[in-house]
């Protein structure tokens, strides 16, 4: 039975001021979500977003009272080892709310996986894989500093991959930092951007033009998440892959987004698609459209990070790899042992559950107020 839910809120400075066309993040909040069950089983689950409501319509203040005050009480008392009569409760009753209904899909799943002593993993379908490829955001905002932290990202052997965070300047001095740093880097390393939405369909043809023949990998979300057919018509012009992202926001747009050839990539992402179920959904979808798929952040600390991993590893083609960062841009990490990031690659957790641990001093000390 479940017969508790928690909700915490942790405050964790990032190691840089992180730059994107919709927010600067300085800190990131964590809302984390702790399941007690009456087998003394304990579940973990975690919502983060970006910048307050600058990027979606849940904030994490949002995402703790909502839990607190109407999901909660809806699942507590229900059988703990059956998640998906619990999560059709709550979708059942509760509209919207993806980012809180993930934390608290992935509670109960890691606390299920520990139950049977498997990794979250197994209950998604199975991994086929234990590693995955990740990439990292250069958004310091200065063309130099970005190259300097790619070149040593690059000597650590953590990242190979690199997504660039633009759309805040003019469409021309963007496309100059990003070619500028495609060229001190050079051809053995990926460079793709993100535009966040930031450019109208006219600045993206002639930016994602200048991007493709500069030799950039993959261009994401450069128009408004509402403008679908503009992505669609991006989609058909340029040979460089075109990923959705604000758009893709569970398995129904997954589905139009397949059906109307809507882009080249999915950048599936736990909590924007509702849960870990529905992020799987996602990238079936994906997979039998034959649409790329991106495993993408919404820069989550380490329990959001496990969580996706562990749906990613099962996602049998995963050509554009992931960016699941999180927990490195941020200054501390809550976890007795921190994830394991070694050959440009995260290591998915092979213990019981989530496969981590969470150091409860740590969270203690970063809990806000
Ligand atoms: C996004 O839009 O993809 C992912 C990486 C990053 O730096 O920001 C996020 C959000
Ligand atoms: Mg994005």
């Amino acid at each position: 039975m479940i017969n508790s839910i928690e909700t915490l809120l942790l405050d964790v400075p990032a190691i840089r001021p992180h730059r994107l066309s919709v927010a600067t993040v300085n800190v990131q909040t964590l809302v984390l979500v702790r399941v007690l069950c009456d087998d003394g089983i304990e579940g973990w689950g975690e919502a983060t977003t970006i910048g307050g409501l600058s990027y979606g319509e849940e904030s994490p203040e949002s995402v703790k009272v909502n839990i607190d005050t109407y999901m909660a009480p809806l699942l507590i008392g229900m059988e703990a080892s059956q998640v998906a009569p619990a999560m059709a409760r709550l979708r059942k009753s509760i509209q919207g709310n993806r980012f809180a209904k993930c934390a608290l899909e992935t509670a109960l799943l890691d606390a299920q996986a520990r139950r049977l002593n498997i990794p979250l993993s197994e209950l998604l379908g199975g991994r086929v894989r234990d590693a995955l490829p990740v990439a990292w955001t250069l958004a310091s905002g200065d063309t130099q500093k970005d190259i300097a932290e790619a070149e040593k990202m690059l000597e650590l052997r953590r990242h190979r991959i690199f997504k660039l965070k633009i759309g805040l300047r003019a469409v021309e001095a963007d496309v100059a930092h990003v070619l500028a740093i495609k060229r001190a880097l050079g051809d053995e390393v990926s460079v793709r951007v993100d535009v966040n939405q930031a450019w109208s369909e006219l600045e993206a043809e002639r930016g994602i033009a200048a991007l493709e023949a500069g030799g950039i990998d993959l261009i994401e979300q450069p128009i408004r998440a509402e403008n679908r057919a503009g992505l669609a018509r991006l989609a058909r012009r340029f040979t460089v892959p075109i990923m959705a992202d604000e758009v893709l926001k569970g398995p129904l747009d997954a589905f139009e987004l397949a059906t109307h050839a809507g882009a080249d990539v999915f950048s599936v992402k736990i909590s924007q698609s509702g849960g870990l179920t529905q992020a799987r959904q996602v990238a079936d979808i994906a997979t039998l459209a034959g649409v790329g798929l991106y495993g993408g952040t919404m820069l989550e600390g380490a329990i959001g990070t496990a969580a996706s991993a562990q749906v990613f590893a099962t996602f049998s083609d995963l050509s554009q790899g992931t960016e699941l960062f999180g927990p490195l841009l941020l200054t501390e990490d809550i976890l007795t042992e921190p994830l394991v990031y070694r050959d440009f690659m995260l290591q998915v957790p092979t213990g019981p559950g989530l496969g981590i641990e969470i150091d409860r001093d740590k969270v203690a000390a970063l809990r806000r107020g």
